[in-house]
C-alpha cells in the first residue's frame, strides 16, 4: 500500500515539473513571438527566395519600386513551421545581423514537384510560368523522360518548353535519331529550341522565351543547363562538368537550385540534374491529362471504367487508330502508367 502511494506521489510531481516544463516553453515562444512583432527582428518584408542551403536561405529584398533582382542577397534562417521553402517562393522575412529570419510563406501560384529517391514528394521550384526540358545528343535521353516532364508540367498549368541543346555535337550519325526524338513533339505544338551553349548567337530565341517569366531548367545531369546560363548570364560563374568519360554521364555538379534574373526581365532557375524522374505519385487519371493529345478523347470512352487496352467502344484507341496519337507517345503512356503506385 505504503509503495503503491509513493509511486503515485512519484507520478504526481514528474507529472507536475512536465508541466511546469511545457508552460515554460510556451512562455519562451511567446516571447520570441513578440519580440518579432514589436520588430526587435526588423522590419517585416516581402522576400524572395533564390537558394536553398539546407539550414538557411538566400533571401532577396523587394526593392521600394516592387521589383526584384536590384538588392543583394542575405543569408536567412527560417521558423522550423513554415513547410517546404523552394527557391522562387516569396516569403516574409526580418533583416537582422548576421542572419535574417524568414517567418511566413506566401501563397504559391504553382509548384513544380517530384519524388526524391525514398519516395516523398518534393517541390522542387515554386511560382514557375514556365519548365524548360533540356536535353542533348550527350548524354543519351532517357526513355520517355520527355514525356514525363510534359505530364509534370501540364498537371500543374505550368507550360513546357523542349530545349535541345549541344546541336554542335549533332553530326550524319546522330542526326536522323535526334530528329526522330523531337518530331513527334513539335507536331504536337510544343516550342522545340535548339541551342549549343558554346555559340552564343544560337541564344536569341531563348533569350526572348525568358523576357517577362520566371522559368525552370530542368533534364538530366550532363545536359548544360549551367553552361547555357553562364552563356546568357557570363557574371553567373556557376559550375560546369564534363560528363563521365567512362559512361558518358552527367556528373551531379549542380546541387542546389539557383535564380537569376536577366537584366530585360525575367527569372530563370538552373536545378540539379536527375537520374530518373518518376511519376509513381500520380492516379491513372492525372497521367491521361498530362498527355494533352489524349484530352479530346477523355470521358468519350464507352465504358465508364476503361483502361484504354483492348474495350470496345474506346476513344483513345480510336484516335490511336486514326492517327491523333502517335505509337511512340502511346507507348510511353502505357510505360509510365505501369509505374504508377495505383496500378499496382
Ligand atoms: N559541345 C558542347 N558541350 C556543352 C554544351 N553545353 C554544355 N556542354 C558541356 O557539357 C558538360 C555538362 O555541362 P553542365 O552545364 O555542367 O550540365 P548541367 O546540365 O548543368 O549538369 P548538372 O548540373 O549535373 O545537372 C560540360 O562539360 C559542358 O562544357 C554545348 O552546347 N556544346
Ligand atoms: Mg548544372
Ligand atoms: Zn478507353
Amino acid at each position: 500500500m505504503a509503495k503503491r502511494q509513493l509511486n503515485r506521489r512519484q507520478a504526481w510531481r514528474i507529472k507536475k515539473v512536465q508541466e511546469e516544463r511545457a508552460q515554460r516553453a510556451a512562455r519562451r515562444d511567446a516571447k520570441t513571438e513578440d519580440q518579432l512583432l514589436e520588430g526587435i527582428l526588423g522590419v517585416e518584408q516581402e522576400g524572395l527566395v533564390i537558394a536553398h542551403y539546407g539550414s538557411q536561405l538566400a533571401i532577396e529584398p523587394k526593392s521600394s519600386d516592387g521589383t526584384y533582382g536590384g538588392l543583394p542577397a542575405k543569408r536567412c534562417h527560417f521558423r522550423a513551421n513554415l513547410g517546404s521553402l523552394v527557391t522562387g517562393d516569396r516569403v516574409i522575412w526580418c533583416d537582422q545581423e548576421p542572419t535574417g529570419v524568414v517567418v511566413a510563406r506566401l501563397d504559391r501560384s504553382s509548384e513544380l514537384c517530384r519524388p526524391d529517391p525514398y519516395g516523398d514528394l518534393k517541390t522542387v521550384a515554386a511560382n514557375i510560368d514556365r519548365v524548360i526540358i533540356v536535353v542533348a545528343p550527350f548524354p543519351e535521353p532517357h526513355a520517355n523522360l520527355i514525356d514525363r516532364y510534359l505530364v509534370a508540367a501540364e498537371t500543374q498549368n505550368i507550360r513546357p518548353i523542349i530545349l535541345l541543346n549541344k546541336i554542335d555535337r549533332i553530326d550524319a550519325q546522330n542526326q536522323q535519331k535526334i530528329d526522330g526524338l523531337m518530331a513527334p513533339y513539335e507536331s504536337l505544338g510544343y516550342d522545340v529550341l535548339r541551342t549549343s551553349a558554346k555559340n552564343p548567337e544560337s541564344l536569341n530565341e531563348l533569350r526572348q522565351f525568358l523576357v517577362d517569366f520566371t522559368c525552370v531548367f530542368v533534364g538530366q545531369s550532363g545536359v548544360g543547363k549551367s553552361s547555357l546560363i553562364n552563356s546568357l548570364l557570363p557574371d553567373a560563374n556557376l559550375r560546369v562538368g564534363a560528363l563521365s568519360e567512362l559512361t558518358q554521364k552527367g556528373t551531379h555538379t549542380t546541387t542546389t537550385a539557383h535564380l537569376f534574373h536577366f537584366p530585360l526581365g525575367g527569372q530563370l532557375i538552373d536545378s540539379p540534374g536527375i537520374r530518373e524522374f518518376g511519376l509513381w505519385h500520380m492516379t491513372r487519371d492525372q497521367l491521361l491529362e498530362g498527355f494533352i493529345e489524349f484530352r479530346p478523347s477523355l470521358g468519350h470512352c464507352r465504358f465508364r471504367d476503361c483502361k484504354h487496352e483492348q474495350e470496345p467502344g474506346c476513344a483513345i484507341q480510336k484516335a490511336l487508330i486514326a492517327g491523333e496519337i502517335s505509337a511512340e507517345r502511346m507507348a510511353s503512356f502505357q510505360h509510365i502508367l505501369a509505374t504508377l503506385e495505383d496500378e499496382q
